[in-house]
């Protein structure tokens, strides 16, 4: 008999280390993972530990053929600064991999006789306000409005959160008698911030890169305005968001796409932040017009009310826990400051 399995891909990115360790646990001694790159070392004894390409078909056949794959949180994707230098990429990785991934959990769904829960990432870049003007017009989006993103990565997301959707509830049903075919959820997330890893590839990375470069008292250069605001969360909360969608009731979820968030603040406010950790901190703000052109276009902050009403969603770490109980004290153990 094959031994079941919950598939994490993208294992190694800021969110998978999370929360591989996170379900490990929990007790969750059933993991597979899955990335291009090797885990850290300490990582090992979370998960069997597959280093591959979600796009190689022959890989995924094997992993079928081996486990019985239950859950899967499909992590792997190109985030927004790297995907508009590799578009073409980005298209590859972040649909086409979904999209294998999708059809894999339908086949099991359907071999299983019971839906394979696919838990997917999605982003606050799945939005794209127009102007400044109509960005503070509109602060805090809900899940339907303003879904016009400007990036590569935007339109990924939004697109393979459609997908989901579309396997979830018609994948094959309109030709065919074929019962719902697999459990997708998502979440569109902020800013992430994580004391442990430094980001890259990202456009809100200049909130953690000046963190992380303050407690190194290297100087840091902000590549945005000071007045740009987007929202942010704690990756404590990112990964709890995930565990309690993921352990949610079928029944009690409204809609497949939530949005989960946190606080929301300015640069400078992020800036003031580190400050209050790190007085020496410098820090100061060159901005760069295409990666500025990316932060205006997301939402000042997001609208979670469906998220708290479905699935009892509430962040553990507001502005001020994040940074003086989760982000300053771990950041500082990390580089012995
Ligand atoms: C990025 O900046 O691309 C990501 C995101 C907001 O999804 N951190």
């Amino acid at each position: 008999m094959r031994k079941k399995v919950t598939l994490i891909t993208g294992v190694s990115g800021e969110v998978g280390l999370a929360l591989v360790k996170s379900l490990a646990e929990l007790g969750y001694n059933n993991l597979l993972t899955l990335d291009l790159r090797s885990l850290p070392p300490e990582y090992n004894q979370y998960s069997i530990h597959i280093q591959g390409d979600i796009l190689d078909k022959s890989l995924l056949n094997r992993l079928v053929s081996e486990y019985e794959i239950v859950a899967i949180f499909h992590l792997a994707a190109l985030l927004s600064t790297r995907a508009e230098f590799t578009p073409v990429a980005a298209h590859h990785v972040n649909v086409e991999g979904t999209m294998g991934l999708l059809q894999l959990a339908a086949e099991q769904s359907e071999w299983r006789g019971e839906p394979v829960l696919f838990i997917f990432p999605s982003s606050i870049a799945a939005y794209g306000m127009p102007d400044l003007k109509t960005k503070s017009q509109y602060p805090r989006v809900r899940e339907w409005e303003w879904n016009y993103p400007i990036t590569m990565y935007g339109c990924n997301k939004l697109y393979c959160e459609m997908l989901g959707t579309y396997f979830c509830s018609n994948y094959r049903q309109l030709a065919t008698e074929a019962p719902q075919m697999l459990d997708f959820r998502s979440v569109r997330f902020p800013g992430l911030i994580s004391a442990l890893t430094v980001p890259s590839g990202g456009t809100s990375d200049y909130g953690p890169e000046m963190l992380h470069a303050a407690a190194q008292s290297l100087p840091y250069s902000a590549f945005v305005r000071p007045d740009t605001q987007i929202p942010f969360m704690a990756m404590p909360d990112a990964v709890n968001a995930l565990l309690l969608l993921s352990r949610a009731e079928r029944e009690s979820l409204n809609r497949t796409v939530y949005n989960v968030t946190s606080y929301s603040l300015t640069a400078e406010q992020f800036r003031e932040q580190v400050l209050m950790a790190f007085p020496a901190a410098e820090i100061d703000f060159k901005p760069d017009l295409k990666r500025q052109k990316i932060v205006d276009s997301w939402p000042a902050d997001l609208n979670d009310n469906d998220s708290r009403r479905d699935w009892g969603w509430k962040p553990e770490y507001n502005m001020e826990r994040s940074f003086n109980e989760y982000l300053v004290p771990n950041i500082r153990k990390r580089y012995q400051v």
